[in-house]
């Protein structure tokens, strides 16, 4: 751990609780009952459809923009739990589903997540992420004092369980559980986007631990994203982005 990497959550580095115990710890697959496979005939569309579908899609996804300006108007809770529950649609390795989506209103709770990523990340920008990093961000306007945390109606903080722990204790390897986790995340901003609501995908360096500890989870959890949730202030303003072009994005062989 001597080198230190600024680019790295140190949180999610830390393997220190896997490792240091007995391989009975785990559970053994063969425990597992035999699983029934089933038909399955989703929709099909006519290709015109499809075109239409896929045009209307992009059109919606396109109008997509990170958003640090969030008013503090309600939104139905109800809406919440179902862009949680399509979060969860997301395919995972071995089926593991190896998040968790901590979804904070309580006004106290958001105050100190408030404080607590407000003082790390005034350590970010002033010493950790260094000059180079600090000047790629300028033109986005962004700095260690975030509004929006206790602002926002609804703060959702995702976590991957970097392993499964069982009823009878027993632990449960999760598969590529980082990368399960990131789709997921893509598929709640897609399903949040289809709402009209809005986010920014906040990363808060070095909060992890203190975080966890605040939201009273677990150890092999650790925190991949914190997404603040609502409606855009009206005064609302994002930078003027262009994005790549399809030749840019797409190789065709
Ligand atoms: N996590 C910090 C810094 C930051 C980093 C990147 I890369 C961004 O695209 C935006 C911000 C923050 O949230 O301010």
């Amino acid at each position: 751990k001597g080198d230190f990497r600024p680019w790295v959550d140190q949180d999610l580095q830390d393997d220190t609780e896997v490792g240091a115990e007995g391989e009975d710890d785990w559970v053994d697959s063969r425990e597992v009952e035999d699983l029934a496979h089933v038909p399955y005939s989703p929709p099909r569309y006519p290709e015109e459809t499809m075109q239409q579908r896929s045009k209307d899609f992009y059109t919606l996804m396109n109008q997509r923009r990170s958003v640090r300006f969030i008013s503090p108007e309600p939104v139905p809770r109800r809406v919440i739990d179902d862009v949680i529950l399509t979060a969860g649609t997301a395919p995972s390795g071995a089926h593991t589903e190896p998040w968790t989506f901590v979804v904070v209103s309580d006004q106290e709770t958001k105050s100190q997540i408030r404080n607590i990523v407000e003082e790390e990340e005034e350590m970010n920008y002033r010493q950790r992420m260094g000059d180079k990093w600090v000047n790629d961000l300028a033109k986005f306007r962004t700095n260690w004092i975030k509004e929006y945390l206790d602002v926002a109606p609804y703060l959702i903080l995702i976590f991957k369980q970097t392993y499964g722990i069982l009823p009878n204790g027993k632990k449960k390897t999760h598969y590529y559980n980082e990368i399960s986790v990131s789709i997921s995340c893509g598929i709640l901003l897609a399903a949040l986007q289809n709402v009209g609501l809005v986010t920014v995908t906040s990363t808060p360096l070095n909060c992890g631990p203190q975080l966890r500890l605040l939201l009273k989870r677990p150890a092999n959890e650790k925190l991949l994203l914190l997404l603040p949730v609502g409606y855009p202030a009206t005064d609302a303003t994002v930078p003027d982005l262009k994005r790549k072009s399809l030749n840019e994005i797409m190789v065709h062989i």
